[in-house]
């Protein structure tokens, strides 16, 4: 499993302990993070500049500081699992395959893009990598998701819906909206909450007088709270709410 991969990796590195085969393919996965999180913030820094020094520019949001979390967790997905990203989800993009040039094509909303330019950054999709950016209006990033793992149930080959969002948004109502039919429903989503304690200028403590934000799932019947992988979900359905730190 990629988490005791990933655990395994812990520096200062004992280099006694490993056999070499194994180092070769901890050190391969590491280094496919790292060229994946160095192009997305190589990206994001581009589109910075050029946001700042009046290039046209659709509208666009920069994941700079939260490059792991996109890269780590799609690194587990099927192909066939449909993941929805959010706003800041250059990285996940990225990782998940889908062609750089594209995507800038697409956030400058040139024919060239991936959608012809009429998406833009916050519509993003590409059909053919099943990642579906529900990054526009936030609170349908949890909905969309559960008519995805509603499909899949019903389809029975194991796959999983991904959505991914910011804190913020755990504080519209499609949030408790999505997570209620997919815990009754026992759907398989996976809902990833990328939490940098931030929404726009207000601190998430502030707004919700809470530390943790996945404890917000903790009301709703069956939804697991645990930090882990998609296995669960695809061997026995229901929903898992995992919040990672940025
Ligand atoms: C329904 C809706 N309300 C407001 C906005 C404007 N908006 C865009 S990003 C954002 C903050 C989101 O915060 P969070 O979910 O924590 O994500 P972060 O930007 O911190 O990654 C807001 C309010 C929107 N896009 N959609
Ligand atoms: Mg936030």
């Amino acid at each position: 499993m990629i988490g005791n991969r990933i655990k395994a990796c812990r520096f200062p590195v004992d280099f006694s302990m490993i056999k070499e085969e194994s180092y070769m393919a901890e050190l391969s996965l590491l280094l496919e993070f790292y060229e994946n999180m160095y192009k997305s913030r190589r990206f994001d820094e581009r589109l910075w500049e050029a946001y700042t020094t009046g290039k046209p520019l659709g509208m666009t949001h920069l994941g700079i500081g939260e490059e792991a979390a996109g890269t780590g967790t799609m690194k587990v997905f099927r192909p066939a699992d449909i993941v929805c990203p959010h706003h800041r989800s250059h990285a996940h993009q990225l990782m998940r395959g889908c062609d750089l040039k594209k995507l800038l094509s697409e956030t400058l909303l040139k024919s060239t893009g991936v959608c012809q330019g009429k998406a833009g950054e916050a519509h993003f999709m590409d059909v053919s990598k099943n990642l579906y950016v529900l990054g526009g209006t936030l609170g349908p990033c949890f909905t969309v998701p559960v008519g995805f793992a509603y499909h899949f149930k019903h389809e029975g080959e194991g796959n999983i819906a991904v959505a991914y969002s910011g804190d913020g948004c755990t504080c519209e109502g499609p949030f408790y909206e999505g997570i209620n039919m997919a815990a009754a429903f026992k759907l398989p989503l996976l809902m990833i909450i990328q939490n940098n304690f931030f929404a726009i200028s207000e601190d998430f403590r502030k707004m919700t007088g809470l530390q943790s934000l996945s404890t917000r799932a903790a009301g709703f019947r069956g939804v697991r709270l645990r930090h882990r992988e998609g296995g669960r979900q695809r061997r026995g359905g229901g929903i898992q709410c995992h919040q990672s730190g940025c």
